[in-house]
């Protein structure tokens, strides 16, 4: 079993402490407790690594943010029978519900520390397309991807995702095309360090801040504005042929990243070292904030998007079956 602190794979031991009710499961390598919840129900709800990848300040822990605002503000429960997320330790919980009210609140996280990220464990039932998985979201500062040595000290979570997730905030680079591929570059030398191999890893491109980028989203590549501006969670609501649309969608931003970005070396070298390569496009918050706090009630577009490609990479395809109808 995966331990999601340290991400080895172990048996978790049981332990009995005095004066505690029940056994606690410890992970046989790190000793860390692991939460019951976690343990006990491994096997339906298999662990799912979400890890942000990304320069300082392109909207990591925004996103991530958004995603929990998300699952417990909107009803996304009205529309989906049996959905439900829950967090798995107190940690999970406090993240989550903080981050939610946060956001609600019209404020925004601080720029996050430069240090080995505790994840923060949620369950998830019910999503359409989806198996029933825990995801481990993973989240620490951009400065750990701007050097493998650092990656390999406080990003070593990387190594577990089957699909890895670099956000990248276009309108936020002076020269997207060598700063896209100066990340990729880093993030394969890194891995190759922690002893993984980026050929079994799928590849997402998630272009953040859209609500900026969509000033390029005119002329023939209009039909990506239009792809976020009907992007509310709500077109989830009914989720057949959502994901052939992704498929669509990410061809289209594979051509404006070659077209329009000129990254041409970025996706030969994304081609050459992954499994696969799919691109999405987000607004965590929907418009930008002023300083450090939004003017108007965040209006998240297409975020469940790079979610679904994590899930849609991470599994066997068996587990699409009931979606696309095989
Ligand atoms: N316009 C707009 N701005 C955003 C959006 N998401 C994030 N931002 C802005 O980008 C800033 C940085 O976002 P974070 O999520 O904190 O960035 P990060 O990648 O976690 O940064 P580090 O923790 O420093 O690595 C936020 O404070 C917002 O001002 C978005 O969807 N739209
Ligand atoms: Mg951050
Ligand atoms: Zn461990």
């Amino acid at each position: 079993m995966l331990c999601p602190f340290c991400l080895a794979e172990v048996k978790f031991k049981r332990q009995k402490l005095a004066g505690q009710p029940a056994s606690i499961y410890l992970c046989s390598h790190c000793n860390e407790q692991v939460p019951a919840l976690y343990a006990q129900d491994y096997r339906q709800y298999p662990p799912v690594v979400v890890s942000a990848i990304g320069f300082r300040q392109h909207g990591k822990t925004v996103y991530f943010a958004s995603l929990f605002y998300t699952l417990k503000k909107l009803t996304l429960a009205r529309d989906w029978p049996e959905f439900f997320t829950m967090g798995l330790n107190e940690d999970s919980l406090d993240t989550v519900y903080g981050n939610a009210e946060m956001l609600g609140g019209g404020t925004l996280p601080d720029s996050t520390p430069k240090n080995f990220p505790r994840p923060t464990m949620v369950r998830a039932e019910g999503v359409p397309m989806q198996p029933n998985c825990t995801m481990l979201f993973f989240d620490t500062g951009g400065e750990c991807f701007e050097k493998p040595t650092q990656l390999v000290q406080f990003a070593g979570f990387v190594r577990r995702a089957k699909a890895a997730m670099l956000l990248v905030s276009v309108p936020d680079l002076e020269d997207p095309r060598a700063e896209i591929q100066k990340l990729l570059n880093t993030y394969v030398v890194g891995m190759r360090e922690l002893g993984g191999q980026t050929n079994d890893q799928h590849l997402v491109i998630v272009y953040t801040k859209a609500d900026q980028l969509a000033s390029r989203f005119t002329g023939r590549w209009q039909d990506l504005h239009s792809y976020l501006l009907q992007g509310s969670v709500e077109a989830l609501a009914q989720p057949d042929g959502y994901m052939e649309r992704m498929y669509q969608v990410s061809s289209r931003l594979f051509d404006f990243t070659e077209q329009e970005l000129h990254a041409h070396e970025f996706i030969n070298t994304a081609q050459a070292h992954f499994k696969s390569l799919n691109f999405s496009t987000i607004s965590a918050l929907g418009a930008g904030p002023i300083g450090a706090r939004l003017p108007v009630a965040i209006v998240p577009r297409r975020i469940l998007d790079p979610l679904l490609w994590i899930m849609e990479k991470s599994f066997p395809k068996k587990f699409w079956r009931q979606w696309w109808g095989w």
